[in-house]
């Protein structure tokens, strides 16, 4: 054959049956397929990774590198995500604060940005969408948008420009109508019925890089993909991972204060005084209890 093989940086936007569909830095997409050695050194190319491969005209090419992974996520497996879109309803469902700051957790821990996606605005109270907004002013940032009227789109587009996002949270948020908004052409499903295995866990039929002009959207509809199971957090790091609480962590008298039952406690002090929410709090205690019971469990 007379076609000239040429090394080509791109990124891997899907997998189907062994083919991977890679996106290069002009835009083109080009079918190839994971050389064997990928096979034996037990690699397996995901969405998201940023590969070399060698295009030839006409005929499929090969991943021929994948280039080290800045992260991973599970379930579904995608890399090199930078932004955690965390979608939580204002209207219907009920808003899952405790998912939305386990996402908040595993975004940081991740070295993923997370942005506070309320979607249901055209439905929803000022009073409701103002409650969110306090809860989380400290600690993300925070876009207001309706799927429904398209109302903060355009904002919710500034926050996603050159990062590549994937959006997560609790089924019937919103997520796969905000997608289909924001990608013209894209026709997910959507009425929040959660279409279960028959293991029980939610499928995921969508872990496909999106592209729009250098927006990228990785769809990810699973809850609170995979926490605590394997995050790996001692229980006394989880503060770390609380924007709002680290200005009065200094003012704790213990060092290695969970701020949970040691006297003399900054954080504390700062939600008796209205500093810290005292929900985020209370539900701090409950994700650090978790995190004790997990290490229990793992030194029996
Ligand atoms: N009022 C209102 N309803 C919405 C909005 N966005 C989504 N919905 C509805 O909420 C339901 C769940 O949406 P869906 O996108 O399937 O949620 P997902 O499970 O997070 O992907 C659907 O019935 C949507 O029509 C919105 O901005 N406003
Ligand atoms: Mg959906
Ligand atoms: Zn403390």
């Amino acid at each position: 054959m007379s076609n000239v093989t040429q090394n080509k940086k791109g990124t891997i936007l899907k997998g189907i049956g062994g083919f991977y569909y890679i996106r290069d830095d002009e835009g083109l997409i080009h079918e190839c397929k994971a050389r064997g050695r990928f096979r034996n050194d037990n690699v397996t190319p995901i969405p998201g990774d940023h590969v070399i491969f060698s295009a030839s005209e006409g005929v499929y090419g090969f991943i021929e590198e994948i280039c080290e992974r800045r992260n991973e996520l599970s379930r579904p497996r995608v890399a090199n995500i930078n932004q955690v879109a965390i979608v939580i309803s204002v209207y219907k469902p009920k808003a899952d604060c405790l998912l939305c700051d386990k996402l908040i957790i595993q975004s940081k821990k991740a070295d993923m940005i997370p942005l506070l996606v309320l979607n249901k605005c055209d439905a929803a109270d000022d009073k409701s969408i103002s409650a969110m907004r306090n809860e989380y002013q400290n600690v993300c940032t925070c876009v207001c948008v309706s799927a429904s009227t398209g109302e903060g789109l355009d904002d919710l587009k500034k926050h996603l420009k050159g990062l590549s996002t994937c959006f997560a949270g609790q089924s019937a948020v919103g997520k796969s109508s905000i997608l289909n908004a924001l990608f013209p052409g894209l026709s997910l499903e959507t009425g929040g019925l959660s279409k279960k295995t028959d293991r029980g866990r939610h499928t995921t039929r969508h872990a496909e890089l999106l592209v729009m002009d250098d927006i990228f959207g990785m769809v990810v509809d699973t809850p609170g993909f995979s926490f605590l199971e394997s995050a790996d957090l001692q229980p006394e790091e989880l503060s770390l991972y609380y924007e709002d609480m680290s200005p009065f962590v200094n003012n704790c008298h213990f060092t290695s204060c969970t701020h949970a039952h040691e006297p003399r406690c900054g954080v504390k002090d700062a939600v008796a005084s209205g500093y810290i929410s005292e929900g985020r709090y209370q539900r701090y205690l409950t994700i650090l209890k978790e995190l004790e019971e997990k290490r229990l469990r793992e030194y029996d």
